[in-house]
């Protein structure tokens, strides 16, 4: 899997749109937690996520013990923590003669406190494992960590102190950080219980992301990624409403576009506003389909007319992909996303991007009556749909074929559905024959398997769209997620596209939609 980087660029910087940005810069609400039990590690291999961790004692029954050299122990915050870690050291028996020499590994799951990190081997840094090893020189002391740390989990162990000496800990606490406010989420009748308890994960996922932007995961990258914006704003939409964290995000990435106007699939913050050297064919175009989506929620027309050119601009670059024959080149100077899998072809699936994207475009251009441009979005909409269906569909497959080779995917049938390449009817058809058939790319992600449900929906396929709600995201709860994670394949648990599964991030953005779908279809 490779990340492409775009060299050559300039960034063409525009300060008032930095300027808006920065003066909705959110606060952040605190709260300070404590560990609950202190737990063992797993000892069954195939539970990784701490369905399995072994209670054995409470914080409070442990709180005095001392610990020697390469003594460890784990405490259980009892849910997930997205904050600032702070521990009281004391030195029990002699006077400290050597400094401690200390460990602290942060899981979000038992795994990551329960492999040693050292066997890692995948190709995103080791960097992103949660782990500091520091050394104290005075004692008692109170160290509160510096770093924001994303975890249920902490390990501490002692590496050394001194034959004279050990130390106890009896106080840990974490000061958790968010910019949602809890208050304003709607309350709402869900009468099914586990549709209760997946609504809440969904919820506790989108507030842990929430921080000065939106980030993916506040574990792993830490980052405003365009594609989970997208997301996040429609859960946030049915639930905590922060509708000025869109607006400033949207307004970020508009400032800090290339030299040919193209939005960038994360930012940076730090030190100061750097749009990543990534460009996702599909990430682009959700600029304007997360802009429309935020006017629907708040009719904030100033920002529309604001951000229009530049929602404008992502369409207009993805238009000149088009081959003569108005299908997307699919050569190996793109990439668009659509999911983490290795074979899966982007082609159709990105052809099915552009479309969805063209026509919230044009609903765009409808409201802030521009009469010329809605024409000429609504002529390429035309055209590109009957190309699509010319060229992509294949009549005796039943299926949309994606690529030179002509994959038949998961992604590619369901991204046209909601395309609405088809009438509602056909969609139905082929949602069901996709079913039915199964065919052999299908979904590594909740992102992908978003747009699943997504897809269902909108077809009035309701029970089936209830059913993947319970059997994808409601198993992730059976293993005992706090909050949903990045990737999940319940044929293979500890799948991962870096390479290892300890880098996974299972607090993650993408994964936070079950509570849009359940509250605004009142599931
Ligand atoms: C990963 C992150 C992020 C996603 C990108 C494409 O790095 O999981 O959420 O948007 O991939």
């Amino acid at each position: 899997m490779n990340i492409q980087e775009s060299k050559d660029r300039d960034i063409i910087e525009n300060s008032e749109f930095k300027q808006v940005a920065e003066q909705l810069k959110p606060q952040l609400n605190t709260k300070l937690q404590q560990p609950k039990h202190y737990i063992t590690t797993y000892e069954d291999s195939q539970a990784i996520h701490g369905w399995n961790a072994k209670k054995i004692a409470t914080w409070q029954e442990m709180k005095h013990k001392a610990y020697g050299k390469n003594e460890s122990f784990i405490v259980d915050f009892n849910d997930h923590m997205a904050g600032f870690l702070r521990l009281n050291i004391n030195p029990v028996g002699s006077p400290p003669d050597a400094p401690l020499h200390i460990k602290l590994t942060f899981g979000e799951t038992l795994v990551e406190v329960s492999e040693p990190f050292y066997n890692y081997e995948g190709w995103l840094s080791s960097s992103w494992l949660q782990e500091e090893v520091f050394y104290v020189d005075v004692m008692p002391a109170t160290i509160t960590l510096p770093r924001r740390y994303s975890f249920r989990y902490l390990k501490v162990s002692v590496l050394d102190t001194s034959p004279k000496y050990s130390v106890s800990f009896d106080a840990i606490s974490c000061k958790t950080v968010t910019s949602a406010d809890i208050n304003k989420i709607p309350q709402v009748e869900i009468a099914d219980e586990k549709m209760q308890q997946i609504d809440k994960v969904s919820i506790k996922t989108l507030i842990d992301c929430m921080h000065d932007v939106f980030e993916d995961g506040p574990k792993r990258d830490r980052r405003l990624w365009l594609g989970d914006l997208r997301l996040q704003a429609l859960a946030n939409y049915q639930t905590v409403q922060n509708n000025d964290l869109v607006k400033r995000c949207l307004y970020l990435f508009a400032a800090v576009p290339n030299q040919n106007g193209e939005i960038a699939a994360n930012l940076f913050l730090e030190p100061t506003l750097i749009p990543d050297d990534t460009y996702l064919f599909d990430y682009s175009l959700f600029f304007s389909t997360t802009l429309f989506d935020y006017y629907e929620a708040t009719k904030d027309k100033q920002t529309l007319k604001d951000l229009w050119p530049s929602a404008l601009r992502q369409v207009e670059n993805a238009l000149s992909r088009l081959s003569k024959e108005n299908i997307v080149m699919d050569d190996s100077s793109w990439w668009s996303f659509i999911d983490w899998h290795e074979e899966l072809n982007k082609q159709a699936s990105s052809q099915a991007v552009l479309i969805y994207t063209l026509k919230k475009t044009a609903k765009i251009a409808k409201i802030l009556e521009e009469e010329e441009t809605f024409s000429w979005i609504d002529k390429q909409i035309n055209i590109i749909a009957k190309a699509t269906i010319e060229y992509l569909w294949d009549e005796q497959v039943g299926f949309f074929i994606s690529g030179e080779k002509r994959q038949i995917s998961w992604a590619s049938q369901i991204w046209m559905v909601i395309a609405g390449v088809f009438d509602k009817e056909r969609n139905k058809k082929l949602l069901q024959r996709l079913l039915k058939e199964n065919p052999k790319v299908g979904i590594n992600t909740p992102y992908m398997y978003h747009h699943l449900v997504d897809a269902l929906l909108i077809s009035e396929e309701k029970e089936i769209a209830i059913q993947y709600l319970e059997n994808y995201w409601g198993k992730m709860v059976d293993l005992g997620a706090d909050t949903f994670w990045e990737l999940f394949n319940p044929d293979n648990p500890t799948f991962s596209p870096y390479g290892s599964h300890l880098i996974n991030s299972y607090c993650h953005a993408w994964s936070c939609t079950p509570t849009y779908f359940i509250r605004k279809y009142k599931l």
